[in-house]
């Protein structure tokens, strides 16, 4: 069952921890400063509402970051808070029969001017791929502090390194944190030869080793080594994909969840490799170090960048892609 994470369902989750709700009607103005601006919910062990006095009693966060908005590059210093910690207050759930079951879990972000951003777990998580993501409720331009402004705030969420801003979710209203609907089971392991890309695509398709070496190839350094294969973002596209005809930037509420033969998995969100978006280099590798990857499997989602290897998931079988649950329903 969905929150409702419209206004009104501040009844439910604020009511109890405010007894009030900031004046009913729309979302409260930053005059407000004891009234909910921010749901965080979906699976987690603790729901909340979370205020300004919330996010202003947690660690300060200053941020400057730059990204293109529409052809103008724009620079801000953002104040805020951890996203990543507020979620750790709320206590993200996880299958703890999985390994790494939080790998496969995602973070929907919702503004009220109807943007629905994906980012997952794993990459805002501080040991993989530690987006510094804030929810920000104040800007700093020319020496002065200030609040965001109308368009912008109460709060926003930022994503830092991003090209474009579309993941920076002005009027930040909700955080719904869902777990993978992968349905592709483990195999029990061992080398598998190929993989099949389903879900939001144009028509299913599987890759063995010689349609992967048809496309062009593109090299990661991870470590010492060197792997190289077939850019996710270029495999996607060329399978293609399965993209909302409403949305302002559908690739924005998407992710594809990567399954090996031991059944791991780990998700990755478009935007997170979107050129225009996070423009992260991931790849479906077959060679390391000029070699096959022997154990590794034919295939093996490789993310640069990361702090730890945790979603490199070897042993590929399966690429779903996905469209985030959407609000209102
Ligand atoms: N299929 C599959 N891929 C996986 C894993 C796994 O258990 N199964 N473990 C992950 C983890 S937690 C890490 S740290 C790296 C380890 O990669 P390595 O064996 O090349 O060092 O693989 C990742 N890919
Ligand atoms: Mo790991």
């Amino acid at each position: 069952m969905r929150r409702n994470m419209k206004w009104a369902g501040c009844a439910t989750v604020a009511v109890a921890l405010l007894g009030g709700c900031g004046g009913g009607g729309g979302p409260p103005g930053v005059e407000n400063y004891i009234s909910p601006v921010l749901l965080i919910g979906g699976a987690v062990d603790r729901p909340s509402a979370v205020s300004l006095a919330t996010l202003a009693a947690k660690p300060e966060v200053t941020q400057t970051v730059t990204f293109d908005s529409g052809t103008t590059p724009q620079t801000h210093t953002y104040i805020g808070a951890s996203l990543w910690s507020l979620l750790g207050d709320a206590g993200i759930q996880a299958d703890a029969s999985r390994k790494n079951d939080l790998l496969s879990r995602y973070v929907l972000a919702t503004g009220t001017d109807g943007d629905q951003v994906v980012f997952t777990v794993g990459e805002l998580s501080p040991d993989f791929g530690n987006k510094a993501s804030l929810v920000a409720y104040r800007e700093t331009s020319y020496g002065f502090q200030g609040p965001l402004g109308a368009g912008q705030g109460p709060v926003r969420a930022t994503a830092p390194g991003d090209v474009k801003d579309g993941r920076y979710v002005s009027k930040l209203t909700g955080l719904e944190v869902f777990a993978s609907p992968a349905t592709t089971p483990g195999v029990g392991g061992g080398v598998s030869p190929s993989f099949k890309v389903s879900g939001a695509v144009t028509a299913p398709v599987t890759f063995d080793l010689a349609a992967l070496q048809a496309l062009p190839r593109i090299s990661q350094a991870i470590g010492t080594s060197t792997y190289t294969g077939v850019s996710l973002w270029t495999l996607l596209n060329v399978v293609g994909l399965r993209q909302s005809a409403s949305a302002s930037n559908p690739t924005l509420s998407m992710y594809v969840v990567a399954t090996g033969s031991d059944g791991y998995r780990a998700a990755v969100s478009l935007g997170e490799i979107d050129p225009d978006f996070g423009a992260k280099g991931a790849l479906i590798a077959y060679e390391v170090d000029g070699s096959g990857l022997r154990a590794s499997g034919m295939a093996r989602l490789i993310v640069p960048g990361e702090v730890k290897q945790g979603r490199s998931v070897s042993n590929l079988t399966a690429i779903e892609v996905f469209v985030a649950r959407s609000g209102g329903s």
